[in-house]
């Protein structure tokens, strides 16, 4: 049987879109028949780019004119709900990128409209999808080092990401509503739901007005401790953008995932193998972006696959409202002296 060729298009043509195009390029089964971006330029400079050659600058014209399998929505938060909820009405399956919402009404009127209308919705919480964070997982689930009972998830780094997301520098939230919401997301893949946390968050760079620094304290439902760091602010000796760093402690042994995406897991008394999960670069990436933009790739990959097997998406827009709860209550937390909140799972 020939695989059926799905028709998408794409919302917000800016920096991060082009790896969304790429990936797409890249995806067997797959086509991108228009473009969509209410900033002109932008509009033709990504149609130049990757050929597209249908443009709307108006999301609800894309979506009277044009009869598509899904929309992949790569605007910033501000744009999400209105834009999913057109989606729905006009019955198209969307992928909406993170953060997903900047309230939590917002997150849970777009699951509403998305239930209500029948159609799937996956949040790009691409995060998980890196080729190291899918090593750990692996490692976890091969029981090498017991159960787990201690875990850190840490980014810390001083790369200069504002010059290519100028709107970063400026908004109210920084650190935890654009990074940390993926280190979170990444722990709760690999240690499970959340029962209680505090946090604290600070801003180091006086050249910006959001939090830069953020440190949450989690105790998971399996009661497991993990520590979530994230910093913008750290001039490390080799700077390691944009690696996630874990180390996780089990009955048995421990898993390090540390610099360059090599992975170590030592088993107590035995043996210790050092596994290299470093991502593919693919022809149409740069380091040192290329971890995230391979992780682009499969999170798009498992949307088509799920929408084969009529399954739902790992980060879908339900799943993604607990990673949601932990980012308003790491905010919650750390602007009321660090309490420690009970975590209600979100759905
Ligand atoms: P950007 O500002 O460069 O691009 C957004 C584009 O969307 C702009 O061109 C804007 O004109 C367009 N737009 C906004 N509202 C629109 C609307 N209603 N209709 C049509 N066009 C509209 O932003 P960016 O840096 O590309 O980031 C986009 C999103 O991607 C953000 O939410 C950001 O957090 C996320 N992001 C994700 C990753 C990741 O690894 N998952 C990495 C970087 C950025
Ligand atoms: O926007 C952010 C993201 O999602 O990944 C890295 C980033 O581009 C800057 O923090």
């Amino acid at each position: 049987n020939p695989v059926k060729t799905r028709k998408g298009a794409l919302i917000g043509c800016g920096f991060f879109s082009k790896n969304h195009l790429h990936a797409w390029q890249q995806l067997e089964g797959v086509e991108i028949v228009a473009l969509c971006d209410a900033n002109a330029q932008r509009l033709q400079e990504a149609s130049t780019e990757f050929g597209i050659t249908k443009v709307y600058a108006s999301a609800e014209d894309l979506l009277a004119r044009e009869a598509l399998d899904f929309v992949d929505i790569a605007t910033t938060a501000a744009s999400h709900r209105s834009l999913v909820e057109m989606a729905a009405r006009h019955g198209v399956p969307c992928i909406c990128q993170k953060p997903f919402a900047n309230t939590l009404d917002d997150a849970v009127a777009m699951i509403q409209a998305c239930r209500k209308a029948g159609v799937p919705l996956m949040v790009h919480e691409n995060f998980r999808w890196q080729s190291s964070i899918q090593a750990v997982r692996k490692a976890l689930d091969e029981d090498h080092i017991g159960q787990p009972f201690w875990g850190r998830v840490s980014f810390r780094s001083a790369y200069d990401v504002f010059s290519g997301q100028p709107y970063l520098a400026t908004e109210d939230r920084f650190i935890l509503q654009d990074l940390g919401i993926h280190i979170i997301d990444i722990a709760r893949f690999l240690f499970g739901e959340v029962a209680t946390m505090s946090a604290s968050a600070t801003r180091i760079n006086p050249k910006i007005r959001g939090e830069d620094v953020a440190t949450l304290l989690m105790k998971h439902t399996s009661g497991l401790t993990s520590v979530v760091d994230c910093s913008y602010a750290t001039a490390n000796t080799r700077e390691l953008f944009p690696q996630t760093l874990i180390e996780i402690d089990g009955a048995l042994g421990t898993l390090r995932l540390g610099a360059d995406y090599q992975l170590t897991i030592h088993v107590k008394g035995g043996a210790t193998q050092v596994v290299d999960c470093a991502p593919p670069l693919h022809d149409w990436a740069q380091r040192p972006w290329h971890n995230i933009q391979d992780s682009v790739l499969n999170i798009q990959a498992h949307w088509l696959q799920c929408l084969t097997d009529a399954r739902e998406p790992q980060t879908s827009g339900v799943d993604n409202l607990n990673t949601l709860v932990l980012v308003e209550k790491a905010y919650e937390s750390a602007a009321h002296q660090q309490t420690t909140i009970d975590i209600q799972k979100a759905t």
